[in-house]
């Protein structure tokens, strides 16, 4: 059985999305945290040891952090064709994909959003992810061309919810444009809220 313990708004919701996109039955605790204006509270029905969300569990594993998910829900499910397996040649772009999004786009996210942007090293990191996701969305559909994998995921949900965080680029529009147009994402929206 698959369990997300999901708080509507919070990055648990590209988790909702992308168990839509596994297409496994799934149910979903909602549960409350402590948000940054002072609202919401840890929610002791929540299996997270921290507190927060997205958590999933799976048949008694618990998995946390939102890249390990993304790999875990596409590895554990290889029929939904989420990401390339082991052995595939285009196994190693995937992890690029995932392990950056979780260690530079999401800190330099929240820099941004700290009204650290301006650091010559975060400034630095903008201007070459900026690059980095013009060259691949030019080219692809997808973050990896063709295939949709739980990259996009991580990616789609970034630019959906914050996409003033991002740099101005129609490439960057019109993939957001697309994702929001999956019927997975569009199913996802009933299950959000409780
Ligand atoms: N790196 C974690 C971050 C999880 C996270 O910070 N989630 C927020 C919601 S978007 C949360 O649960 N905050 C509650 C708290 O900090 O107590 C991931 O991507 O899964």
């Amino acid at each position: 059985m698959l369990t997300l313990y999901h708080s509507p708004m919070s990055r648990s919701s590209r988790f909702v999305w992308m168990l839509e996109e596994v297409g496994q039955p799934y149910e979903i605790k909602y549960v409350t945290i402590q948000r940054h204006d002072g609202s919401g509270g840890r929610d002791p029905a929540n299996a997270h040891p921290e507190g927060k969300v997205p958590a999933l569990d799976h048949d008694g594993q618990l998995i946390i952090e939102s890249g390990a998910i993304a790999l875990y829900l596409s590895d554990a499910f290889p029929a939904a064709k989420l990401g390339p397996a082991v052995g595939d040649p285009k196994r190693g772009e995937y992890l690029m994909w995932l392990f950056y999004y979780a260690a530079e786009v999401e800190p330099l996210m929240m820099a941004r959003m700290m009204g650290q942007g301006e650091n010559p090293m975060y400034a630095r990191m903008y201007e070459l992810m900026g690059e980095r996701l013009h060259n691949a969305l030019s080219t692809g559909p997808y973050i990896m061309g063709e295939q949709f994998t739980a990259a996009d995921v991580l990616f789609g949900s970034a630019f959906m919810y914050m996409r003033n965080q991002f740099p101005e680029d129609p490439a960057i529009d019109a993939y957001a444009e697309r994702l929001a147009a999956r019927p997975a994402m569009k199913a996802s929206q009933a299950r959000e809220n409780p």
